[in-house]
């Protein structure tokens, strides 16, 4: 095991690791950096502890190159990204998140991946105080980003309010616990006009954090709650995750999974998506003590010297799962439980109206790509702020970038109706079963790691095969759909059953095979694919399953029996069978 306080011992830390070691837990020199109003930037270290803070500096890249040759510095802002464990949150705020975005940010509100909100296009002047405003609206983007815990996902399930009232409380529980302790976000963000420090008591110094230490995680951590028959959190793209056992419509423990992540980097073998493996049962009363003996773990044991490689999946792969329980099960002091069975039946969400056992309903609404946004002729943003003017339940993101206005009570659900129908928003699942089933990333103008774009071409890609669907009978089916815009797979593409990831402008690889409830990894099926090659590569395949595809057999399981591709289960096989160019 290695002093995780004292990293010096490691031999060749990445370089974030001296920059966490030296932060102060985490406060660099951001407050003085937002002082300074010569430049739209931090500096380059401060940019790296930033992420902690939910916030990451970036330029638009629309304009990089004009700007280049006019001879200015590129259009730099901030993109924050808001923590809402489970993706539940109140009308009042959906308001202020709302208005921030046209107050300090470009417009925009985005439903991300994992249940949170993200503001883009914040330039510096604005920041302090667009983070102060959020934490004002009792929400915060704490660990939002960084080597830390993220927000943890939970089943937003509009069908049972019981069971979802107890996972809902075990994802804040788990967020809770995981949160940094450092007073810096506090200290840099919280601070009013006089200076007066808000809800800072003292700092203690030295400051300790119980759980991560002064050098965090080795790399990012993230936590998913399923409730099955839904996997819609991608239970298994998660470093951690429980899966709910239910009996008499109550959660008696969970199922718990470990080692699973999207992200790898084209042309490097030795970087993979990987399916997390099941690990063992917990109680529902142990569940935040087996996360922090699992954070813990990782924390001691993650690779500290090369980013690529310092995820849990590949400290489980390097060491092996029954090192990995034996570890955790040590510091717990008890032994984990046997797992449960589970059986997941898709890991999209379900549209439409629903009614729960309380006599509430609950409305899920399809959110391309999660992208909240008001169009001449679809004014999605506009309505969605007079329902939440009206509406006396709550809201809840989807890890889908949908959204579910639930708890309408019976008083409020004409008139919700009526807000739907002005709106255009009555309809808004009368798509196509690829459209509902499709996802993409942000990408570009704002992503700095995009090599091509993603939700901005998507939806456009869609309507190009909707043709082909249609003249094939396959309108309604649903057929999981992701693009993102670079291998780092933040719409969790390796396990759709049709992926397009970006390798460079215009072109993507296109994977097959990918579960449908989210089980099972897809494979490069064409390597480099330019855009106008997409309709001609799909087509053929798509006639065959139409033709020969068995009774209910899903596009992901036809296309491997059809021997497109072959099937993948364990990311180290992800990369077999092809040859990259
Ligand atoms: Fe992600 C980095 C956006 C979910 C894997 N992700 C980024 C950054 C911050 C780019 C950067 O580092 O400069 C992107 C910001 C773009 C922008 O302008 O908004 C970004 N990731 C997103 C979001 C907004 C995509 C979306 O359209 O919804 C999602 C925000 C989730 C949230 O609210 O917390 C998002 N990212 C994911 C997921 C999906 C998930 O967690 O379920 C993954 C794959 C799962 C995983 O982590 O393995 C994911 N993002 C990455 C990676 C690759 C990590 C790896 O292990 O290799 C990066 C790059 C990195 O960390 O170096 C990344
Ligand atoms: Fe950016 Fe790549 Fe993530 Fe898309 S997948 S948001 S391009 S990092």
């Amino acid at each position: 095991m290695t002093d995780q306080n004292n990293p010096g011992d490691e031999p060749k830390l990445s370089k974030n690791e001296i920059i966490k070691a030296n932060s102060k837990f985490l406060r660099g020199t951001i407050a003085e950096g937002l002082l300074d109003d010569s430049t739209g930037v931090l500096v380059a270290d401060d940019t790296q502890l930033s992420k902690f803070h939910g916030i990451y500096q970036q330029d638009d890249r629309d304009v990089r190159r004009d700007r280049r040759k006019a001879g200015q510095e590129p259009a730099y802002s901030f993109l924050a990204r808001v923590r809402v464990p489970g993706g539940v949150c109140t009308p009042e705020q959906w308001l202020d998140i709302d208005r921030l975005c046209t107050d300090y940010a470009n417009g925009t509100l985005k439903l991300t991946t994992r249940q949170t909100f993200q503001l883009h296009g914040i330039i510096k002047k604005n920041l302090k105080t667009t983070i102060r405003k959020i934490n004002d609206s009792l929400m915060d983007t704490l660990a939002a980003c960084g080597d830390v815990n993220r927000n943890v996902m939970c089943n937003p399930n509009p069908y049972q309010s019981r069971v979802h009232a107890d996972a809902l409380e075990m994802a804040k529980s788990i967020s809770a616990h995981l949160t940094p302790a450092t007073r810096a976000y506090h200290e840099i963000w919280l601070v009013d006009e006089n200076g007066e420090r808000e809800n800072v008591t003292s700092t203690p110094d030295p400051e300790v954090e119980p759980i991560y230490g002064k050098t965090y995680l080795p790399r990012k951590f993230k936590i998913g709650i399923a409730v099955p028959p839904s996997n819609d959190v991608d239970v298994f793209a998660n470093d951690l995750g429980f899966i709910a056992v239910i009996e008499d419509d109550k959660i008696v423990g969970y199922t718990i999974t470990v080692g699973g992540g999207m992200g790898m980097s084209h042309g490097k073998g030795e970087t993979y998506p990987r399916l997390a493996d099941v690990l063992g049962f917990c109680t529902p009363e142990q569940v935040t003590d087996v996360a922090e003996k699992i954070v813990t773990t990782q924390r001691d044991y993650g690779d500290r010297a090369d980013r690529r490689h310092a995820r849990l999946k590949y400290t489980i792969e390097d060491r092996g799962l029954a090192w990995f329980r034996g570890e955790v099960e040590n510091r717990l002091g008890y032994p984990l439980g046997q797992a449960r069975p589970f059986a997941f039946d898709h890991n999209g969400d379900r549209y439409g109206w629903v009614d729960d056992e309380n006599g509430n309903s609950h409305l899920t609404l399809f959110i391309q790509n999660g992208c909240v946004i008001d169009a001449d002729d679809f004014p999605m943003r506009t309505g969605l702020r007079e329902i939440a003017r009206v509406h006396d339940g709550d809201f809840r993101l989807t890890a889908n970038q949908n959204l579910i206005i639930a708890n309408i009570s019976v008083a409020k659900r004409n008139e919700i109706k009526v807000l739907l129908a002005q709106h255009k928003l009555t309809d808004s699942h009368a798509h196509t079963g690829l459209r509902l089933n499709s996802m993409a990333c942000v990408a570009l103008p704002t992503c700095g790691l995009a090599l091509a774009e993603a939700q901005r071409y998507l939806p456009d890609l869609i309507t190009e095969l909707n043709s082909v669907l249609v003249e094939l009978g396959l309108r309604d089916d649903a057929i999981t759909v992701r693009m993102t815009g670079c291998p780092n797979g933040c719409a969790r593409p390796y396990i759709a059953e049709i992926a397009f990831v970006g390798r460079s402008p215009g072109k993507y690889n296109i994977y097959l095979g990918g579960g449908f409830t989210g089980d099972r990894l897809n494979k490069l099926y064409k390597n480099s694919a330019r855009q106008e090659e997409i309709i001609g590569i799909l087509r053929p395949i798509l006639e065959r399953y139409v033709t020969e595809r068995n009774n209910g057999e899903r596009f992901g399981d036809f296309v491997i029996r059809a021997g497109y591709v072959a099937e993948t289960r364990e990311g180290r096989a992800f990369h077999d069978d092809f040859k990259e160019d």
